[in-house]
């Protein structure tokens, strides 16, 4: 069924009036709304292999698994397969890059000698398009990681291998940030840890805190560069202890000014992210966020329009923090074509997004200082049923990319004459 404009305008139209009710000035969300840009993870696109392919294949801990046809194998696949996946998501957005996405032209650079000049395809691209960039060291799938630890190995020559690899990188995300006229989030994550209960919990993350201190003192532009670190939970192997763990990076962060990341995949499943963003930002200056889904073991389904998107979105709204919050996307799933993966994950991010900004939260907070529980309730749950499709709709009509389900039909075509063909 072809969605006409005209009932989208008709139907927005109607939603306007019933939101301005309440004070919710429809336009002004939409306007606000094109400005907020999402990282898009470029490593749904390849299942996290990359072009540099120095292991067999994906390891640290996590994992991609299924084995849907048509991943892309090489830069300019991947970037046609971004390309498709921003003409359908609405707004101006990021893309976030690994350091095992660099292009050496077939020669062989450690990741310790990693630079700017290994992106240029990145940056060109990026800079045709007018989107910025992010970076992510990459300490995992090496052989020099391959016994689970990298900035905190006890072993100094490896551990200054990768500190060497953690100073290249802000280097090459201050390019980023030159080049594109945007700053470049570079956020560390590492995957060490042990399977079992370690006898000493304190001296890998003695080496980290040294190690994370090194890889900062390299005088970096901040104005290019924002530093973030990521804790987790567990890993695949790494059940007994994680030596970067929340807890170890909340105290780093407020120590060091850093940005922290959270990870919604990354905490037990009673935790939710979307409680600690105030408690941390009522001290930290900004928060990255990885917007993920947890299930079961895996901390990386594509995002979907849940509960938990809703109130991640809702506290950034509610707090006014959207300006120290910077929205990322960490998923990988290979059981579906992954150009959907993306285009699914984003346009909920942005719909979640959406529905925070149509809230009549001053009145709610009006509410409850009264004490009036009774209708701070009544009110959240009828708004859930407010015409907030027909806003999105016609936002999505505005940006010129499909309206609804109607970007399927585009990404059948694009993998039966593009994605299904590849080798
Ligand atoms: C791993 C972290 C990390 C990675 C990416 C690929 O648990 O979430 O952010 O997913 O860097
Ligand atoms: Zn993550």
């Amino acid at each position: 069924m072809q969605l006409h404009e005209k009932q989208i305008q008709e139907a927005y139209a109607r939603a306007r009036e019933q939101y301005a009710k309440w004070g919710v000035d429809t336009e002004q969300v939409l306007e606000r709304l094109k400005t907020i840009p999402v990282s898009i993870h470029c490593w749904q696109g390849d299942d996290v292999i990359g072009f540099e392919r120095s292991t067999e294949g994906l390891t640290g801990g996590i994992q991609a698994t299924g084995n849907y046809p048509g991943r892309a194998n090489n830069p300019e696949e991947l970037r046609a397969d971004l390309d498709k996946a921003l003409s359908l998501i609405p707004g101006r957005h990021r893309v976030n890059l690994h350091a095992i996405y660099a292009e050496t032209g077939g020669a062989r650079v450690n990741r310790d000698e990693l630079g700017p000049e290994h992106f240029e395809g990145w940056v060109g691209w990026a800079k045709e398009r007018g989107i910025g960039l992010d970076f992510n060291p990459t300490f995992f799938s090496h052989p020099l990681s391959d016994d689970g630890f990298t900035l905190s190995h006890p072993d100094e020559g490896i551990r200054q291998f990768w500190i060497e690899h953690g100073k290249a990188s802000r280097r090459i995300a201050e390019h980023f940030g030159k080049q594109l006229g945007t700053p470049a989030v570079n956020n560390i994550w590492i995957p060490d840890g042990y399977k079992d209960v370690p006898i000493d919990r304190f001296g890998p993350r003695q080496r980290l805190v040294e190690a994370l201190d090194e890889i900062l003192s390299e005088d970096v532009s901040k104005e290019h560069c924002i530093d973030a670190v990521e804790g987790k939970l567990f890993g695949i192997g790494s059940e007994s202890y994680v030596v970067g763990s929340h807890d170890f990076y909340l105290a780093y962060s407020v120590s060091r000014g850093t940005l922290l990341c959270l990870d919604a995949g990354h905490f037990h499943p009673t935790e939710v992210v979307s409680d600690k963003i105030s408690a941390v930002l009522s001290v930290l200056n900004g928060v990255l966020l990885h917007v993920s889904r947890p299930v079961r073991w895996d901390s990386d389904h594509v995002v979907t329009m849940n509960d938990e998107l809703q109130a991640i979105m809702q506290e950034i709204v509610r707090g006014g923090v959207l300006d120290r919050t910077y929205i990322a996307l960490d998923f990988f799933d290979a059981s579906i074509n992954r150009v959907a993966a993306w285009v699914i994950g984003t346009r909920n991010a942005i719909k979640a997004l959406l529905f925070a900004m149509l809230e009549p939260t001053d009145k709610l907070k009006q509410y409850e200082l009264d004490k009036d529980y009774t209708s701070r309730l009544a009110l959240l749950e009828e708004f859930k049923t407010y015409p907030f499709g027909a806003v999105w709709d016609y936002y999505c009509l505005i940006q010129g990319v499909p309206v609804r389900e109607q970007w399927l039909s585009d990404v059948k075509d694009y993998e039966q004459s593009v994605q299904f063909k590849r080798s």
